[in-house]
């Protein structure tokens, strides 16, 4: 599937998988608008997550938005969520022309500074169906982002994600390759990422 989108779009295809990179997703002075907008309007938290057995404060803030029920579980969290803003909406639109597919909702990773990261996982819970379609905006610091496969932890490549940039995860990425964004000190600003998804809702 490729994006509806007049610019320059790149594909990039691995074993198992599929992304579609769009680096001048939005303007440079909107991405600065959306996300002072983003850090005044949306209810971050910082979460306590379980991991093997103990418990962790996330090196990040989060929010989750998104239609009535959509809730989302996550390393022993659920997620209830929090009512659409007038800026998310927006971007939920641009989004799904681009994407070409419909999201219900968002998880919004607020980057404080470059110490702040995003460990190894997978989109892969039950909730986002087989092979869901990520529609990831970034704004503000440029973070690399981090692939390796699940099954051979060596088997490894990264992309950077640009301000206002636009990636798209699809295909069966999720079932063979992780990612991450490693804490990275030499980045001083922060970053706001949102990944628009479709939740699957029960009957
Ligand atoms: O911050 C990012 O670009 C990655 C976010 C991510 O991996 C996720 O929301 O699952």
């Amino acid at each position: 599937m490729f994006p509806s989108f007049p610019g320059k779009v790149q594909h990039i295809q691995v074993d198992g998988g599929d992304l579609l990179y769009i680096p001048d997703f939005l303007e440079p002075e909107e991405s600065i608008s959306v996300m002072e907008n983003l850090r005044q309007e949306i209810a971050w938290k910082q979460e306590t997550i379980s991991l093997f057995g103990k418990q962790y404060l996330t090196p990040r803030l989060t929010a989750w938005y998104g239609d009535p029920g959509a809730a989302y579980s996550y390393s022993g969290l659920k997620l209830q969520p929090e009512a659409w803003t007038k800026t998310l909406l927006l971007l939920k639109q641009k989004a799904e022309i681009a994407a070409g597919c419909s999201f219900n909702s968002v998880l919004l990773n607020w980057y404080r500074q470059g110490a702040d990261s995003m460990g190894w996982h997978a989109d892969d819970e039950k909730e986002l169906g087989k092979n869901p379609v990520i529609g990831s905006i970034s704004l503000g610091a440029k973070r690399t982002m981090r692939f390796r496969r699940k099954d051979n932890h060596r088997t490894t490549f990264k992309t950077e994600l640009s301000n206002g940039s636009f990636l798209i995860m699809q295909g069966e990425i999720q079932h063979y390759w992780q990612h991450a964004i490693p804490k990275s000190l030499a980045v001083k600003e922060d970053r706001i990422n949102l990944t628009f998804r479709k939740i699957f809702l029960p009957d």
